[in-house]
């Protein structure tokens, strides 16, 4: 009897797999909202992001809202109308998503954030967050400072800050965890904190702006992005100055063009931030189609690359 029954089952599963209209089925319909193309980051998270899905025959709907928050929230519509198996989007900004969230959820479709967060009631309309721990990112980026101001027994140290994108997570959050570590040192002055959006031509803006008003009082730029770091080192040249001697350099990504330049000294700090964030969502978007749960916050594990260590055996980095 239970082997008849077993028979009858593995039957059924065959001939359902095995049928002539489920042959061209995916296994799982993921609709992805990027949200931009700002940086060698978030290229090299998108390009992951669908050779993960193609390597687990998931078949991605894949929108790019090009720094717009209202053309994340009509693509997350439209996955919703196509009746995705998941929705997975990368917030550009915390607040702004209760609304479509909850349509998704009505729709009984679930939501996984990847990369960054959103805030306040919107976050219980999602599953899980896959990303980075952005404020560990600040942590490591101060202690790195601290470290490197007792090294060259600094008195005092004036800290000029480039944020990313107002109110995103890892701005808010470097941020956070970069001031809450400096703050117990009081050799530590943040002297302005500037918004270069985490854009390569900002970064060279904010730059520009912050050595007129400042010139060789700036000791140590704190950017939030290698893309903006890129943009300032010619900025920093141009006014006369060394990157990496004259001022202290600290990063955050580790792409391959900053490590390069990390290695020829005019960088001092990268602290890592991987993009590669596909493998986990196609592993969490099976199971949440499986119904199974899933750990509600997934942090990749980090590196800090700086001027203390060796760095001829780093890797090409991928991105
Ligand atoms: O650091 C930056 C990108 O959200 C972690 O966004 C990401 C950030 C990354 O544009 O380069």
């Amino acid at each position: 009897m239970i082997c008849l029954i077993c028979m009858m089952a593995a039957l059924a599963v065959t001939g359902c797999s095995g049928g002539a209209d489920s042959q061209n089925e995916p296994k799982l319909l993921l609709g992805f909202s990027q949200l931009g193309s700002e940086s060698a980051w978030r290229i090299g998270n998108t390009r992951d992001i669908e050779e993960e899905a193609a390597a687990s025959e998931v078949s991605l709907m894949l929108e790019n809202a090009n720094q717009k928050q209202e053309n994340q929230i009509a693509a997350i519509r439209r996955f919703i109308a196509y009746k995705v198996d998941v929705i997975a989007f990368s917030p550009i900004v915390e607040e702004g998503w209760d609304n479509v969230l909850t349509e998704a959820k009505n729709a009984g479709i679930p939501v996984i954030l990847v990369d960054r967060d959103v805030s306040g009631a919107a976050k219980e309309l999602t599953t899980c967050l896959i990303g980075a721990d952005f404020y560990q990112e600040g942590v490591m980026a101060a202690e790195y400072l601290l470290r490197k101001a007792d090294s060259l027994g600094l008195e005092h140290v004036n800290i000029v800050e480039i944020t990313g994108t107002e109110d995103s997570t890892p701005m808010r959050q470097r941020q956070a965890g970069f001031m809450d570590t400096i703050a117990q040192d009081s050799r530590m002055t943040v002297i302005e904190s500037v918004n270069g959006d985490f854009l390569k031509s900002r970064g060279a803006e904010c730059m520009r702006e912050l050595l007129q008003k400042y010139g060789d009082r700036i000791d140590v730029i704190f950017s939030h992005n290698d893309e903006m770091t890129l943009g300032a080192l010619p900025e920093i040249e141009k006014a006369g100055y060394i990157p990496g001697k004259d001022m202290i350099i600290i990063s955050i990504d580790g792409g391959q063009e900053a490590i390069d330049v990390l290695k020829e000294g005019k960088i001092n700090c990268v602290v890592e931030c991987t993009p590669k964030l596909g493998h986990k969502l196609m592993e969490t978007a099976f199971k949440l189609k499986a119904g199974e749960s899933v750990d509600k916050v997934i942090h990749p594990e980090e590196l800090v690359f700086s001027d203390e260590q060796d760095l001829t055996g780093i890797g090409p980095r991928g991105y």
